[in-house]
């Protein structure tokens, strides 16, 4: 191919063939026709961030100058999903790329299938977290994203004989395009050792610590594209090295094996995300992540941003902190630390600045999934962090005494040190005492976190509490997952909503035009088939044409219950293959689960066994007329959510409530214009109260009716007993029909159900099956359903995460965005 000639603009194809043929031949060092599709990947991917970089480079320049207030988002994981798509759209460049590569023989979507999504994340705490920051870039807002590397992400799932086995993910093995390591600004963190009290010149008293042993923090920087404004801010993600002292003790001891051990116990420490995600297990490495990302954040921030003659009396100026969950809290420890022992504070001092610097954001009710750290581990690690912890405990409960006097046992509810079952640092505790806000994610959890969970925290400081309910980002879970419904958009109501959600709501009127149904569904019909077609090539599924697609995709949880939504299917079939209806009389449907299970959760586990085994048997059988089938895709991600949740009917959200505390699934689905069927829980309830009881399939017990279940006691036996079509399911999966005939083998679930059901399926059981009868009514009217699934997009514009961002900067940030 001839050169272009050098004066070619960048922003035309010839420019763009001109600069990916030169990626291909400097940076891959092969030419077109002896390229992979990998190396035409990698190239393409460097010439996409080669246009961003001027942009990421001035918006760097500028956050250092500007002396605004900036927000550091502190999260244990990122859930980023695939990269090239979303920077060729940030970039206006898909256009351009695709007729470029088509001139030089390659399809754009081959290559950007190549691309092994970064999955340093478990579900929606780490999805939520790329969504902000997408946001913060796109709303141009100083920010910047600070969390952990890992080098295997969450595990890969793969199912043997129906059950989970989990492969580890190495996304990082052909290499990563999108990452900029950046050795020199590496940062040294501390652990273990003792402390000791000395005196200073002044003949002050101080302490010291002295670490035992320490790591290196060598930052990742990665690119955070706004939307078509010229904005790129920056994602920085830690990884672990030894730090130069192993090296001497290679050179020294001559015991070459105990120093390597030693170099790969340091770098253990970002080797790999932890996959539970809502009973975390007290790991001494999850608490060195922690520690590791978080004082290397901190020391990044003031050294880099503010430099060497800030003065950090002013810290709560230029940043807040804002903490995604309890996983980065000891950041406030290590900050009092910092300006203690580091910098000369008194206490007193370093406590008025620590206490602006924070916020935190709570995404749980479950008390399990509450953090705790034995104090024993903790002062192993840490020594010095425990005593900060141990006096902030005491001015803490002294205040407590002083307000409530006397109620001796507020103060041991509230105290920062659980006693039993042993000593222990409760984060969620320490996390409340020292932000200026506490968030939940959405309007009834943040209620529940004030009445329940934290309730003797708002009795103290009500002021601190305050909602912001959850988004997604609009760019990612619309314009590019379904540009088909993007284009039916624009044209009928401009661009202007990828950036201003709401406008959504000038589709409205276009719910009772019958043209703009007809149009709405063939972009369903579209995005079915393009999943048809990518879980035949991905899974060998085949997903019958013309059928209700009935989706429920999420961890695996006992409290998401998915157990609900496979009774119904196997009550289904146990009503045809018994005689009670036929076949005839089911609404052609297929369910869709994608689900991973943390993997020593022996339930969830189960749940995933059964979701198969009940998969292949109701498959097979001629007696349903192929009228319902359940597809259950393996290795639930970001890059199958984008083909999925565009192309479903049904979306199933389905907790108990008072469990969930937003979700964000349920978002997403609505604004592809599914409908939903769901509990009064989480964000549920804020989608319904939107879109309007008649187009929401609500069903199931309220928090309170669930509170007043529990308080007068559960006994899911009289529900079995009582109700003829559970009791045929549940007796059918103890027949052993989908166990080989072995009766046992779903024991640990039936009489889970049956004897001790912390989250009350059978309950339920009955609200469920009626409202999918309603379901099904409305689905066989086909214009009602459309009606219905056009208003909840039009009505849902409210859930973009640009409008969580701006929630977040008013109510609690106190910023504005920099322009
Ligand atoms: C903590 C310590 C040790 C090991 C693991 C963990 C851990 C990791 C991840 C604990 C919890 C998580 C993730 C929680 C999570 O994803 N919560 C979800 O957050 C969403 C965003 O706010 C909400 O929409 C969901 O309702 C909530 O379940």
């Amino acid at each position: 191919m001839a050169l272009a000639p050098v004066a070619t603009p960048r922003h035309s194809v010839d420019g763009f063939v001109q600069e990916f043929l030169h990626e291909l031949n400097t940076t891959q060092g092969v030419t077109l026709s002896a390229s992979t599709i990998n190396d035409q990947y990698k190239a393409l991917a460097l010439t996409v961030r080669n246009y961003l970089m001027a942009r990421w480079l001035e918006t760097t320049r500028n956050s250092i100058k500007s002396k605004s207030k900036a927000v550091a988002y502190l999260s244990a994981e990122y859930l980023l999903g695939r990269q090239l798509g979303n920077a060729l759209l940030a970039a206006d460049l898909a256009d351009i790329a695709q007729e470029g590569l088509k001139q030089c023989g390659i399809e754009l979507w081959q290559l950007r299938a190549q691309e092994v999504e970064p999955g340093l994340g478990n579900g929606g705490l780490g999805r939520l977290a790329a969504c902000f920051i997408d946001s913060l870039a796109t709303m141009n807002v100083p920010s910047v994203g600070y969390g952990i590397r890992y080098e295997y992400g969450i595990f890969r799932q793969t199912f043997v004989d129906g059950r989970q086995v989990e492969q580890p993910d190495t996304w990082l093995s052909l290499g990563s395009p999108w990452e900029f390591p950046h050795p020199e600004a590496a940062v040294t963190i501390n652990f273990g050792g003792t402390t000791e009290k000395y005196t200073d010149e002044d003949g002050r008293e101080r302490t010291r610590w002295l670490p035992e042993w320490d790591v290196q923090a060598i930052p990742y920087n990665y690119m955070v594209p706004g939307y078509l404004n010229g904005r790129v801010n920056t994602l920085r993600l830690w990884s672990a090295e030894a730090t130069r002292a192993f090296d001497l003790q290679i050179f020294n001891s001559g015991d070459y094996a105990r120093a390597v051990r030693a170099q790969t116990f340091a770098e253990n420490i970002s080797k790999v995300l932890y996959p539970e995600d809502s009973t975390p297990q007290g790991k001494e490495l999850r608490l060195q992540q922690q520690y590791f990302f978080v004082a290397a954040s901190i020391r990044d921030f003031i050294n880099q941003v503010l430099g060497e003659d800030f003065d950090l009396h002013n810290l709560s100026d230029r940043i807040i902190f804002q903490l995604n969950d309890t996983h980065p809290v000891i950041g406030v420890p290590e900050l009092m630390r910092v300006l203690i022992d580091e910098e000369g504070f008194g206490w007193d001092e370093a406590w008025e600045v620590t206490s602006k610097c924070f916020a935190y954001t709570c995404h749980t009710l479950l008390p399990e999934a509450l953090e705790v750290w034995p104090t024993e581990l903790l002062g192993r690690l840490l020594p010095r962090h425990l005593e900060i912890i141990y006096a902030i405990n005491d001015r803490f409960l002294e205040q407590v005494r002083d307000r409530f006097p006397g109620d001796e046992v507020r103060v041991g509810r509230m105290s920062i040190i659980a006693e039993y079952p042993e000593r222990a640092v409760r984060m969620a505790h320490l996390a409340s005492v020292a932000a200026t806000k506490i968030n939940g994610v959405a309007e009834l959890h943040s209620q529940l976190l004030r009445d329940k969970v934290l309730k003797d925290f708002a009795d103290l400081w009500p002021e601190k509490f305050t909602n912001v309910t959850n988004g997604v980002t609009p760019r990612r879970f619309l314009r590019m997952a379904n540009y088909k419904l993007s284009g039916l958009l624009t044209e009928t109501i401009g661009s202007g909503w990828v950036t201003d959600l709401e406008r959504l709501r000038e589709l409205e009127p276009c719910a009772d035009d019958p043209e703009f149904r007809e149009k709405f569904r063939e972009v369903k019909a579209f995005n079915k088939r393009r999943l048809t077609n990518l879980l035949r090539a991905r899974d060998g599924i085949d997903l019958p044409e013309g059928h209700m697609l009935d989706v429920m995709v999420k961890r695996l949880h006992e409290y998401k219950r998915q157990s609900l939504k496979i009774l119904h299917v196997i009550s289904l079939y146990e009503q045809v293959i018994s005689g009670k209806i036929s076949a005839d009389e089911i609404t052609p449907r297929t369910v869709v689960f994608g689900a991973k299970a943390a993997p020593g959760y022996r339930l969830a586990k189960d749940t995933i066994h059964l979701i198969n085994k009940v998969a292949s048997v109701v498959n097979e059988d001629k007696r349903l007329d192929g009228r319902l089938k359940v597809a259950f895709p393996a290795n639930y991600n970001v890059t199958l959510a984008e083909k999925l949740i565009p192309a479903a009917d049904l979306s199933e959200q389905i907790s108990l409530a008072g469990k969930e505390a937003s979700g964000t699934g349920n978002m997403k689905f609505a604004l592809n214009g599914a409908l939903t069927i769901g509990t009064d829980d989480g964000a549920n309830v804020e989608i319904r109260e939107l879109v309007g009881d008649d187009h929401f399939f609500l069903f199931g017990m309220t928090e309170p009716e669930v509170e007043a279940l529990q308080a007068k006691g559960y006994h899911p036996g009289e529900y079995y007993q009582n109700n003829p079509q559970l009791k045929a399911a549940v007796d059918l999966i103890q027949s052993g029909i989908f166990s080989g005939g072995d009766r046992g083998t779903f024991d640990s679930l039936t009489s889970s159900w049956l004897y001790h059901d912390r989250f009350m399926v059978f309950a339920d059981f009955d609200s469920y099956i009626a409202a999918q009868k309603k379901v099904e009514e409305k689905y066989a009217d086909q214009d009602a359903w459309t009606r219905s699934a056009i208003l909840n997009m039009a009505r849902t514009g409210y859930f973009s995460s640009d409008r969580s961002m701006r929630d977040y900067m008013t109510r609690i940030w106190n910023i504005t965005p920099d322009f």
